[in-house]
């Protein structure tokens, strides 16, 4: 008997729809054939895949584990129960929201809870790194409650806990929130802590950027000393693209109304069981080897760029990042990046503190080390990258030596490979 043609289709993507089946191939060699640094990028592993393409994705399940608006949802209770039991653990959190579909939606779901509107927060400055959920006058943290900031350093680039207390103290905001995205450095959360107990705030960090080498124990964790942490999944932690907030007990009940009923819907149920492979990962062997060679890799890269003559923010890094200062290359980050894209080396332009020029063609370049780890690369390949990228800036008249560097990109890509399935 023929199938009915308005059954669900079981033929293939290649099959249905060879124009997105392109597509996708074509950025599969795309991060195969690229050195993607990327600081806020990674790559998943087939497990993460997986679960993310599961059949988990065709599933309501408005609610909570145990108290969910939908009839079958054992399966599904499951999975949740077992990312919140082991973000729990790697975390060492008191409780645990996996639904917030991103860190953006993890923040909002924390000032939904915790803030009115016009309140008064405290981030952060955008153009010294921070977040743009952090009080960016351009989005929602900045138009519906008052939002003010902190910055850096002018001589030395890091943040200044006296300025911050000083701010603070001006200010008096009912949240303080810690966390960047391009800072290359340990915050000293213990410090933000007293600072916001000292003037009543609650305090809120964001470790997005972080969460992989917090979870690994290569770097502070927030949890310990914040009233609320918020997360991505994506970036270091190697998970999927999602987010998810940690908070003390008492913050629980209103943390899990804003998210839902307050600001989501039907939870992704096959992202959520993604999370849960990506936290079962971070206790397997080998996941701490991984943070720590993003770290020791951070540290080559940024050694070998100090050594070619750029100058970095803060001279260096604690952790996964780099943020290159270009104004004695002659170069904006622009053009950098689109001159490094050129030879198949991505990273983004990006502000740096005090910048004389705007976001869109600032002076500056990020560079971030977790996926070309994840591609089993070392310090070794860091500092030759650092060259690489060198003779690309320094020499970008010279077309043969553009090409040397190209060709040596495609040895390094087709010597570590991305998916190998
Ligand atoms: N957009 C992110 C980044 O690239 O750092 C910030 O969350």
């Amino acid at each position: 008997m023929d199938e009915p043609s308005y059954k669900v289709g079981l033929q293939s993507l290649q099959e249905v729809d060879p124009e997105m089946a392109a597509t996708i191939e074509e950025e599969e060699k795309r991060q195969q054939k690229n050195l993607i640094m990327i600081a806020s990028e990674n790559l998943v592993s087939r497990a993460v895949l997986q679960a993310q393409g599961s059949v988990l994705t065709n599933k309501y399940a408005e609610g909570y584990s145990g108290a969910r608006y939908y009839g079958g949802c054992t399966y599904v209770d499951q999975a949740e129960s077992l990312a919140i039991s082991r973000a729990k653990e790697v975390f060492s959190a008191e409780h645990v929201n996996v639904q917030p579909h991103s860190g953006t939606s993890a923040n909002m779901a924390v000032f939904l809870a915790l803030l009115k509107p016009g309140d008064k927060l405290l981030g952060m400055d955008l153009s010294h790194g921070g977040h743009l959920t952090h009080g960016s006058k351009v989005n929602i943290s900045g138009l519906y409650y008052q939002s003010f900031s902190y910055g850096v350093n002018r001589e030395t680039g890091m943040i200044d806990l006296d300025n911050v207390r000083k701010v603070a103290k001006e200010v008096q905001p009912r949240l303080i929130i810690a966390g960047a995205s391009s800072y290359p450095r340990f915050i000293d959360f213990e410090g933000f802590a007293s600072i916001a107990k000292e003037v009543g705030a609650l305090f809120l960090v964001d470790m997005a950027h972080t969460a992989g080498l917090v979870a690994a124990g290569v770097h502070p964790n927030p949890v310990l000393h914040a009233d609320l942490v918020t997360a991505t999944t994506h970036k270091t932690f190697r998970g999927p693209r999602g987010g998810m907030i940690f908070c003390r007990s008492e913050y629980a009940p209103a943390i899990d109304k804003a998210v839902f009923p307050g600001l989501q819907g039907g939870p992704l149920m096959h992202i959520i069981a993604a999370k849960a492979v990506a936290f079962k990962e971070a206790q397997l062997p080998g996941f701490v080897a991984y943070q720590e060679k993003v770290v020791a890799n951070a540290r080559a890269l940024a050694k070998g760029l100090a050594a070619e003559g750029f100058k970095l923010l803060t001279g260096g890094t604690d952790t996964h990042l780099v943020l290159v200062d270009l104004r004695s290359n002659d170069i904006s980050g622009r053009d950098a990046e689109a001159l490094l894209e050129s030879v198949s080396i991505t990273v983004n332009k990006n502000v740096i503190p005090y910048d004389p020029k705007g976001a869109n063609d600032p002076s500056g370049i990020r560079l971030g080390t977790p996926t070309l780890t994840s591609r089993g690369m070392e310090t070794g390949q860091m500092l030759e990258i650092s060259s690489l990228i060198a003779e690309t800036i320094n020499y970008r008249h010279e077309n043969d030596r553009l090409d040397k560097v190209r060709n040596r990109v495609a040895e390094l890509c087709s010597a570590y490979d991305v998916y190998n399935f």
